[in-house]
């Protein structure tokens, strides 16, 4: 894999198609930036884009992860949290709209529907979203105060989630979509570089970069919610607390009620090749992936695993 320093001072897109590929997911991911882009759906030229234009704010606000990582929910929480003097609960958009459409992604939406798009009148704070490892931000983030939330998962329930989400193209089978993971050529991969480029920031400026696990979302989900909120600059009143509103906020977004919006059952987002907006809503369980992979897959990837990760002081359980 090319270096990524020297990559990113590229304009030209530097792209090679999966040399692996036997899939319409492996198909659609090309090399760029020394990471591998799903470019049939987010074309190189508007990370490009992103990376030249985008104007970071101090209080902007950005949502990043790896797909299948925790993302819609992540979205349904900061956005429930910025905003919840604006909206009650039972007014929130995110009654009608699915929290992709309410925190839009750079290189998904924003950059790949215009080059430059006019950011400036976008209330503040700013929320939004990338699946881009660190190395590819626009460099007026990492040069801002801006502040990142990225959430990881267990790379087994990653698997096994982003297995089932594309099976609407392709009905693979999930040994091929682990494979990819062992050689670190799924969609923004490698796992381990992406984990590590945030892991690293969250440990140099804790201040700007908050690193969450969805596992621990899910054990603790209000403590987490408090810290969540806490970092973005709007922490719960006492007042707050003891209404009841965090508990209110981690019902709201809880699995079970955003499945059973309207929106999220039937809806679609026009601007994606999805069929609807159920597919980021499966299971929502940790450690389903014992029923999908073999324990033999489980240690070859978890010595990968410690291997890539040896020294950095991240690990998965
Ligand atoms: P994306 O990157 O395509 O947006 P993302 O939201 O990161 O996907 O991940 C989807 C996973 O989060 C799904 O996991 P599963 O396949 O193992 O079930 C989805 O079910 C889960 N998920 C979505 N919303 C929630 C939620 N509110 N609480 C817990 N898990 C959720």
């Amino acid at each position: 894999m090319e270096s990524k320093e020297s990559s990113l001072e590229t304009s030209t897109p530097n792209v090679s198609p999966s040399a692996a590929a036997s899939n319409a997911y492996a198909l659609g991911l090309t090399q760029f930036q020394g990471f591998w882009i799903p470019s049939s759906r987010v074309p190189t030229s508007s990370i490009i884009s992103f990376q030249k234009y985008f104007q970071a704010l101090d209080d902007d606000i950005i949502v990043a992860s790896k797909p299948k990582a925790g993302t819609t929910w992540l979205k349904a929480l900061v956005f429930t949290i910025v905003n919840r003097h604006s909206y009650t609960l039972s007014n929130t958009p995110l009654n009608s709209a699915n929290p992709h459409q309410l925190i839009p992604f750079f290189e998904i939406k924003l950059y790949r529907e215009n080059s430059n798009p006019d950011l400036c009148k976008i209330p503040s704070p700013r929320l939004f979203s990338t699946h881009l490892p660190y190395p590819m931000l626009a460099d007026s983030i990492k040069h801002s105060n801006c502040r990142i939330i990225y959430i990881t998962r267990n790379p087994f329930d990653i698997v096994v989630s982003l297995w089932h989400f594309f099976r609407f193209m392709d009905d693979w089978p999930v040994e091929d979509c682990f494979e990819m993971f062992c050689r670190g050529e799924e969609g923004y991969g490698p796992f381990w570089d992406h984990v590590l480029g945030y892991w690293n920031m969250s440990l140099e400026k804790p201040s700007n970069v908050l690193f969450l696990r969805y596992e621990e979302l899910k054990e603790d989900p209000v403590a987490q919610t408090k810290r969540l909120a806490e970092f973005l600059g709007f922490p719960f009143s006492i007042e707050e607390e003891k209404t009841g509103v965090v508990n209110q906020i981690v019902d709201f977004c809880s699995f079970n009620n955003l499945k059973d919006l309207e929106v999220n059952k039937t809806g679609k987002m026009a601007e994606t090749i999805l069929p609807n907006n159920k597919l980021f809503f499966r299971s929502g369980k940790v450690g389903d992936y014992v029923n999908y992979l073999t324990p033999t897959a489980v240690e070859r990837f978890n010595n990968i695993l410690e291997e890539k990760l040896s020294g950095s002081g991240l690990t998965f359980k």
